[in-house]
């Protein structure tokens, strides 16, 4: 009977050290303590037991009795002190964690980096924090014009801001390293401005090449590459003239719309055309900011918005959506 009194602790031990959750302990108790339990069926052999036997083999049942009920009122305290502290109930199994991506808005800058390297240009960056001269003055646009005021612009102190566009960073490579220059240069810009087509932060890619004998052709053939390697061969292009400080000749690009192919739909305004980018050759006056001499070289230069081409690619009508950051959202281009 001592035996199996100790088989009986054994395994009583080995059980509860599996229970995990509150709600079982009470069918181990029944089963080991319970009036048709374990330790019941061992006693109810008492009386074959000799006299000087039987006291002992009593003190002993009693013993363990003891044992396993303040064994279970322990865990059951343990278990709840684990809940209750720090509100996780630690019998869940555990989450794995999501898997994360690339924002959508990172991928098309790296597909359009991919296209401009595929063309020699190499990538060029600088701070986001400009100051006036580099964002505006040097760009052929002096304090009280217009273009100012289009640029609706984030400022700090006197003389420094958010940058508006990335040709301040064109502006300071000139400025820096020699002749011939082709560039393009993405990065986050500031505009204060917010609705369904505006945020008060987006991308833009802007682009540069400078070289003796760098004519409008170059430009065309630049720009109609880029357009066809990003939207396909097929894709129809037209030129309208167009006007920037710091461009002259200047035009903006169109591509015939991508969702109705031309035929006129809400995205397109029925026009049949979406507008892509703006472009031209680089005003003269902006090289003398650089030290350049325009009678020796010429250059064109283009900007886009990067949010704008990702709409257009893949169906998106509100620009908030990029920084909103819900995963419902972003999770599709993961
Ligand atoms: C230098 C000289 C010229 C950059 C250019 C544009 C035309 C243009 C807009 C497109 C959509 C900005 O994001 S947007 O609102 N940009 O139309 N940008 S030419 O011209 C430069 C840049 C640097 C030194």
């Amino acid at each position: 009977m001592e035996k199996q009194l100790e088989a009986l602790k054994q395994s009583f031990c080995e059980e509860l050290e599996r229970v995990h959750k509150p709600d079982d302990l009470e069918p181990m108790r029944v089963k080991y303590l319970g009036r048709k339990g374990a330790l019941t069926s061992i006693l109810r052999q008492m009386g074959s037991l000799s006299a000087e036997e039987r006291p002992r083999m009593g003190a002993l049942s009693n013993e363990l009795k003891t044992y396993m009920e303040e064994a279970i009122a322990c865990k059951a305290d343990d278990l709840k002190k684990a809940s209750s502290t720090t509100g996780i109930d630690v019998t869940l199994p555990g989450r794995s964690p999501r898997k994360g991506g690339i924002h959508i808005i990172n991928q098309v800058i790296s597909e359009l980096e991919e296209i401009f390297l595929g063309l020699g240009f190499t990538v060029a960056s600088g701070p986001e924090v400009e100051d006036d001269y580099h964002n505006f003055q040097a760009l052929n646009i002096p304090e009280h014009h217009p273009a100012r005021d289009m640029q609706d612009t984030f400022y700090f102190q006197q003389g420094i801001l958010l940058r508006t566009h990335t040709s301040p960073v064109q502006i300071r490579v000139m400025e820096k390293s020699g002749l011939p220059v082709r560039i393009i240069a993405p990065g986050k810009v500031y505009r204060c401005d917010s609705d369904v087509s505006h945020t008060p932060m987006f991308h833009q890619i802007e682009g540069l090449w400078v070289e003796e004998g760098i004519t409008f052709a170059h430009l065309k053939g630049v720009l109609y590459e880029f357009i066809h390697r990003l939207f396909g061969k097929d894709v129809p292009l037209r030129f309208r003239p167009s006007f920037f400080p710091f461009t002259e000749p200047s035009a903006e690009v169109d591509i015939g719309c991508i969702i109705c192919k031309g035929k006129g739909c809400r995205v397109c305004k029925n026009s049949g055309w979406l507008e892509i980018l703006g472009s031209g050759m680089v005003d003269p006056e902006v090289y003398k900011y650089v030290n350049i001499d325009p009678e020796k070289v010429t250059g064109f230069a283009f900007g886009l918005g990067i949010e704008r081409i990702a709409m257009l690619k893949y169906g998106i009508d509100d620009i908030r959506l990029f920084f909103e950051n819900d995963l419902r959202f972003l999770g599709q281009f993961a």
